[in-house]
């Protein structure tokens, strides 16, 4: 069964302004869309993997054939990381419920978390992702280059932001630190705190 793209599940100008219609429509019916083209591409003809989840790819990379092992990691990553990214966006989410929870009590603060957080996602050299992860039952921020998942390494991403130029670079050009600090304007807690309860199983 071939991969496909998700439904977005609301308009490309919902995010209006913090995020533009024009890049919305542009990263998911194109960007997103060739991750998943090219997915099923490399999977074509090995019917065992066909038939797996893109995660559980990505949990397990060795499993897959070296010869499409790197083709696998970039767009079985670019699949799942976007297909996790746009439920985590929305207008008028308050932060609150139990991510709100562990964070304040994993970083003290909101205001130190989205600190500590935009930080990383500032100095990411390159593309790639910045990530809020569940790793051994705690909370952590990390990066990962292109579009490698945290899932690769054995950690939970319940919350992440898109840091390639594509994300951005229509509204805010360089600005990368305007791109990272409107998405704290449409993150989807409720998406979050569901990524929490499923990440702790
Ligand atoms: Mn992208």
């Amino acid at each position: 069964m071939a991969h496909k793209l998700p439904e977005l599940g609301y308009a490309y100008d919902a995010l209006e302004p913090y995020i533009d219609a024009k890049t919305m429509e542009i990263h998911y019916t194109k960007h997103h869309q060739t991750y998943v083209d090219k997915l099923n591409a490399a999977l074509k003809g090995h019917n065992h993997l066909e038939q797996r989840n893109v995660r559980d790819l990505l949990k397990d990379l060795y499993s897959v054939p070296e010869k499409i092992r790197t083709a696998v990691r970039n767009h079985g990553g670019g699949h799942a990381n976007h297909s996790f990214f746009w439920p985590l966006l929305k207008k008028g989410v308050k932060f609150g419920g139990g991510a709100a929870e562990s964070i304040n009590s994993r970083f003290g603060s909101f205001d130190k978390f989205k600190e500590d957080f935009s930080t990383a996602a500032t100095l990411l050299f390159g593309s790639g992702w910045t990530w809020l992860v569940l790793s051994n039952g705690s909370l952590e921020i990390m990066t990962t280059a292109n579009q490698d998942s945290p899932l690769s390494q054995g950690k939970s991403p319940i919350l992440g932001i898109d840091v390639w130029e594509h994300a951005y670079y229509l509204k805010y050009q360089n600005r990368r630190p305007e791109y990272i600090s409107a998405f704290f304007n449409v993150i989807n807690w409720d998406t979050v705190n569901a990524y929490l309860k499923s990440a702790k199983g």
